[in-house]
């Protein structure tokens, strides 16, 4: 069975679970990060020497990076329906992936540092900076779902995941946000998925 290190509440360990979830798929979670910790251990550092969840084995074979593993997971399933085989839906799925980790998982981290996790007092530009950003980035993907059902297209794929983990992050911190119904509506879609149901366990 497909084992993986982390914790539900990690965003990247929640892509991966959601993941194994839409391709209905088994796996035994260690309890690793977090409350859990045991990111120093030399044991995991070998296993990740980033010390970062998540982490996954199959049978041998030793993989870090969550969306490298949401790909691995999807190609070793041939679902390609979550990641295509053609060129050009793959590099669709491809770049919302990368601009999610790129872009808009630095934009909810910062917002957090500023809320829930911040460890002193907080300029109150400093938090509406934080939050035009997030407005700015999350507006890019409401527009297109003013015109598309999904992220990358007509379908839900794996590059639903990661932005769908995050929204669900976004909207429980206590900071001020744009209206983005398009959004909101998606998001009430994927995040019913039985495959998302991983996320709350
Ligand atoms: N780029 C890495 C980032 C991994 C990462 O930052 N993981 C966070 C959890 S989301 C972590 O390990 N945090 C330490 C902890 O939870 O204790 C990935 O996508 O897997």
């Amino acid at each position: 069975m497909l084992k993986i290190w982390g914790h539900r509440a990690a965003p990247n360990v929640a892509k991966v679970l959601w993941t194994c979830g839409e391709l209905g798929l088994e796996y035994e979670l260690v309890p690793t990060g977090g409350p859990n910790g045991g990111l120093d251990a030399l044991a995991y550092r070998r296993l990740n020497p980033n010390g970062l969840i998540p982490t996954l084995d199959d049978d041998g074979f030793i993989l870090w990076e969550s969306h490298a593993i949401m790909r691995y997971l999807a190609r070793r399933e041939r679902a390609e329906n979550l990641y295509p085989a053609e060129t050009r839906p793959v590099a669709r799925v491809d770049q919302w992936l990368d601009w999610q980790a790129a872009h808009v998982a630095e934009a909810v981290r910062d917002l957090v540092r500023l809320t829930i996790k911040a460890t002193g007092p907080v300029l109150a530009e400093q938090l509406a900076h934080a939050e035009a950003q997030a407005d700015a980035l999350f507006g890019i993907i409401d527009q297109v779902l003013r015109t598309s059902p999904y992220i990358a297209g007509a379908d839900f794929t794996l590059a639903d995941i990661p932005i769908g983990v995050a929204v669900r992050r976004w909207t429980t911190l206590p900071v001020t946000r744009a209206p983005l119904p398009a959004l909101d509506s998606w998001a009430d879609d994927v995040l019913s998925r039985p495959g998302a149901a991983a996320l709350s366990a």
